[in-house]
């Protein structure tokens, strides 16, 4: 009697995981996702999780400059080398009324993009992080090793804040949202560091009337294009490490993204990014049905030269990449 064994092996091409949400306060802070007083960290992140994963389409709000979120796939991203690699889903639109017809603007409320490749092969994002070099990478109006501490008010007040170059304000309350606008489950005081993009919104009310126009950044940015336009979609080989200098990665496993700016838009408060899902563009190649199969098998992406393919020797998935192969854990073969 023969055994057989019949192994499904899948991949999504959509965010699968996500591994740590810890927003700045906003006004959509505790709401989405929703938030109780008997909630943690983990409990919060399997709420995000359940918001965003395989393509759920919900949406968390990662609130005011520096809130952050950490997700993943269930496989490696791989850089293309040549192509967009990843889409990040999020909310913002463009106004037609917008009045500078140079630029795209309307509801972009960037967030800054991190990667982070696998290296110890734990399955954990406590790896060296990349940030991808978006339009605004280089800009003199870019303040970079910024840092922001929140301050949990007493009550249902404006939430105060202090920076690390002598700066303050607050992230203020307004009638729609009646919510604690801190997140319940951080401690007192929260920090975070990273840069911080220049402010991107135009009032454009005339006669005392308020008219905000978000104006959306080049490229490179969460929560700034729409998400049919090219303007979501990142490319790995953006990554730069902590001096600025390009990183080779050949794949990645984890990203992370930030609200980039600090900026109050009088009544529509304070700008926050939002995420409502990922998606790897070129997601992975099914398994070969022989296993013991080394045949070279191009990327998905056939129009672009194949700089990318994987092999899979000895049960062994390697990644090509030129005349260069690794271990999905980033050991160089040859
Ligand atoms: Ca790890
Ligand atoms: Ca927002
Ligand atoms: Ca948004």
């Amino acid at each position: 009697m023969a055994l057989i064994i019949s192994i499904l092996l899948t991949v999504s091409p959509y965010l699968a995981r996500v591994y740590e949400y810890m927003p700045a306060p906003g006004q959509f802070v505790n709401v989405l996702p929703l938030a109780t007083a008997d909630d943690t960290p983990q409990t919060m992140a399997a709420k995000a999780e359940a918001a965003i994963a395989y393509n759920a389409g919900k949406t968390v709000c990662l609130g005011a400059w520096g809130g952050y979120i950490v997700f993943g796939f269930d496989h490696p991203v791989v850089n293309s080398g040549d192509d967009y690699d990843f889409r990040i889903k999020g909310n913002a639109t463009y106004a037609s009324y917008a009045q500078d017809t140079t630029r795209k603007g309307g509801a972009s409320e960037p967030g800054i993009v991190l990667v982070s490749y696998d290296a110890n092969d734990n399955g954990l994002p406590d790896d060296a992080w990349y940030e991808l070099a978006g339009s605004e990478y280089s800009s003199p109006q870019t303040i970079r090793h910024y840092a922001v501490t929140y301050t949990r008010p007493n009550g249902l007040q404006d939430v105060p804040w202090t920076d690390n170059r002598g700066g303050n304000g607050v992230v203020p309350r307004n009638e729609f949202h009646q919510q604690d606008y801190f997140p319940l489950w951080a401690p007192d005081e929260l920090t975070f560091t990273g840069s911080r993009l220049a402010p991107n919104a135009v009032d454009e009310g005339e006669n005392g009337e308020h008219s905000f126009i978000l104006y959306c950044y080049d490229y490179g940015y969460a929560d700034n294009h729409p998400n049919k336009t090219d303007g979501c979609k990142f490319c790995i080989r953006w990554a730069v490490d902590q001096n600025g200098l390009p990183k080779d990665l050949p794949a990645i496993h984890f990203v992370k993204v930030y609200t980039a700016v600090q900026q109050v838009c009088g009544w529509i408060g304070e700008t926050s990014t939002e995420i409502t899902g990922a998606e790897d563009l070129h997601p992975d190649m099914p398994f070969p049905d022989d296993p013991s199969e080394t045949d070279l098998s191009p990327m998905p992406n056939a129009n672009s030269q194949p700089q990318t393919a994987k092999i899979l020797r000895d049960g062994q998935f390697l990644i090509l990449r030129g005349e260069k192969a690794y271990t999905l854990t980033g050991q160089t073969l040859w």
